[in-house]
């Protein structure tokens, strides 16, 4: 049976909770979040609902690069708040602002297309670098809050070349390892993936961290799918408004025709058509700010913009 450290079930949530969560120090931060989310009636009922299927189905986060520079101690937190009520989400982080950073440092532009990066090998050494160190600031982080945490930086995605001619070194997953993920829970620590995968000769390749984010969604079918942004949503390009729900099987082709839905968001629209067309039709994926992400989970108003079928 799967370690869990602490579970609130419904006889606690209410009364007891916060003298239980008391006798440790990073409770603090659970009883603050407990009193700005939603009614503990509504919170209760996520827990329970939360906690009704394995650990490792509760939920699949992704979170940009850009959220790791902006906003690492509300990230920390909030997955401290899920780590000490016993909910353990997989995390897949990119790095993408950190790598183009570092490339214009050496005065190399950013090369993408249909927004997937261009790799060659100098570049993929980046990629890498910038990869583990973000993992490892993530981790560190979370370590100080008294969460444990896995990195795991390699074997979980396989891949073969996307198209070795136009992207050189960048992947197509075709397989995914639970195996490292589910030792991880298993072993009562926070899973933080990098989207980096290898090719079966052992070749490592780049790949987008939303598309690798969707492979484990796939693969666990999580009750959960959520895509943190620092933008807290899709923004409308004509009315610079946050788009609340796309309804995909009314609005998709639509939205792809938009001259606004580009680069990077059409790649995110594009994975999440495919995931959300592969999962049960109840599942859904939200993408949303960090500072939203216990509303989004715990409320039924929810946050950002969310996106079902
Ligand atoms: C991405 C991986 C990092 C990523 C890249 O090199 O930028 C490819 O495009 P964000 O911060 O989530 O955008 N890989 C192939 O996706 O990071």
């Amino acid at each position: 049976k799967a370690y869990r450290p602490m579970i609130y079930t419904s006889e606690i949530i209410p009364e007891n909770t916060l003298s239980t969560i008391r006798c440790y120090s990073t409770r603090s931060t659970v009883i603050q979040l407990l009193n700005n989310i939603g009614s503990k009636r509504e919170v209760e009922q996520y827990l329970k609902y939360f906690t009704s299927v394995s650990q490792q189905q509760f939920a699949v986060i992704k979170v940009g690069g850009a959220i790791i520079t902006q906003q690492l101690p509300q990230l920390a937190s909030c997955l401290a708040f899920l780590y000490h009520l016993g909910l353990y989400p997989i995390v897949v982080h990119g790095t993408g602002p950190q790598i183009n950073q570092i490339l214009e440092g050496q005065g190399v532009e950013p090369e993408y297309s249909n927004g997937i990066r261009i790799t060659d090998a100098k570049t993929m050494a980046v990629v890498r670098r910038c990869f583990l160190q973000q993992n490892l600031r993530l981790v560190t982080a979370l370590e100080k809050m008294g969460v444990r945490a896995r990195p795991i930086t390699g074997g979980v995605f396989q891949a073969q070349y996307l198209d070795k001619e136009k992207y050189k070194l960048v992947g197509h997953i075709t397989s995914v390892d639970k195996e490292p993920i589910e030792a991880s829970i298993n072993a009562g620590a926070l899973p933080i993936l990098t989207s980096m995968a290898e090719t079966t000769s052992g070749q490592i390749l780049n790949v987008n961290a939303d598309v690798a984010a969707g492979e484990i969604a796939r693969v666990f079918e999580p009750l959960k799918i959520v895509y943190l942004n620092e933008k807290g949503g899709i923004i409308d390009g004509n009315t610079k408004e946050k788009i609340s729900v796309i309804n995909l099987d009314e609005e998709y082709e639509d939205l792809l025709k938009q001259k606004w839905v580009k680069y990077g968001t059409k790649l995110k629209l594009k994975e999440i058509k495919a995931l959300l067309t592969y999962l049960p039709r109840s599942s859904s994926v939200a993408i949303i700010n960090v500072d939203d992400l216990q509303k989004e989970l715990f409320t039924d108003s929810g946050a950002g913009t969310l996106i079902r079928r």
